[in-house]
């Protein structure tokens, strides 16, 4: 007598797709600049045989030092933020990317931070003028401090007194001098100069000339300097 073979009563297709790991697929690149600020994108989008997209687990690896990188699942599909300070060097740096199915299965590539350099900060031209003894005065940019990646850290003025007396000060935000005579303060010619700075060490400066003359002073010089 023949016997049949005794087949298990378990779902093949099923078994099998459990050992399956995750796809992913990178669809984009994220720029950020030396110093600037942190920069998302979407740089990839997952998915399991088995697995919800949004259910799937990523994480970002392999970032230089000076840069961070985080990775979030947005229903399958991965925004990538990173940030690098001035330290890092301009380039393109592969991340890896792991994204984990609910089995513990695996599977990695890699997406691209590019990292581009710090622009300077800008300043308008400033142009001279004339404060007579007793007064004061305010000097305005034709353009005030700005920076493409927003990472100013100070904007100074040298120098910030007067021969003998007096202030001289600038508001950071609008680039305006400030020039106040006081009882002490002596005529004369001054380079008044702005320095815009931002985290990296980069520049923008502008200088004009202050005239300080006796309150008594009139003539050409003076009405062609008085604005
Ligand atoms: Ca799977
Ligand atoms: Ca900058």
């Amino acid at each position: 007598m023949q016997v049949e073979p005794q087949i298990p009563d378990v779902d093949y297709a099923v078994a099998v797709s459990l050992l399956v790991p995750p796809t992913v697929t990178v669809i984009g690149d994220v720029t950020v600049t030396q110093g600037g600020p942190a920069v998302a994108a979407n740089v990839a989008t997952v998915s399991d045989e088995k697995d919800s997209s949004g259910s799937l687990t990523v994480g970002a690896s392999g970032e230089p030092a000076g840069m961070t990188v985080s990775v979030v699942n947005n229903g399958g599909t991965v925004e990538a933020t990173a940030q690098a300070n001035c330290s890092v060097s301009t380039g393109t740096y592969p991340i890896n990317l792991m994204v984990t199915d609910s089995d513990g299965l695996s599977t990695s590539t890699t997406f691209d931070v590019i990292v581009d350099e710090n622009p300077a900060p800008t300043l308008g031209p400033y142009r001279d003028k004339l404060v007579p003894l007793g007064d004061s005065t305010t000097v305005t940019p034709s353009a005030p401090p700005a920076d493409a990646n927003g990472n100013i850290a100070t904007v100074t003025v040298n120098p910030t007194t007067l021969p003998g007396a007096g202030t001289v000060s600038v508001a950071p935000g609008t680039g305006v001098v400030s020039v106040a005579t006081a009882g002490g303060t002596t005529s004369g010619s001054l380079t008044v100069t702005v320095t815009v700075t931002d985290t990296c060490s980069a520049q923008a400066q502008q200088s004009f000339m202050l005239y300080v003359t006796a309150s008594t002073d009139t003539g050409a010089s003076r009405w062609r300097l008085y604005r």
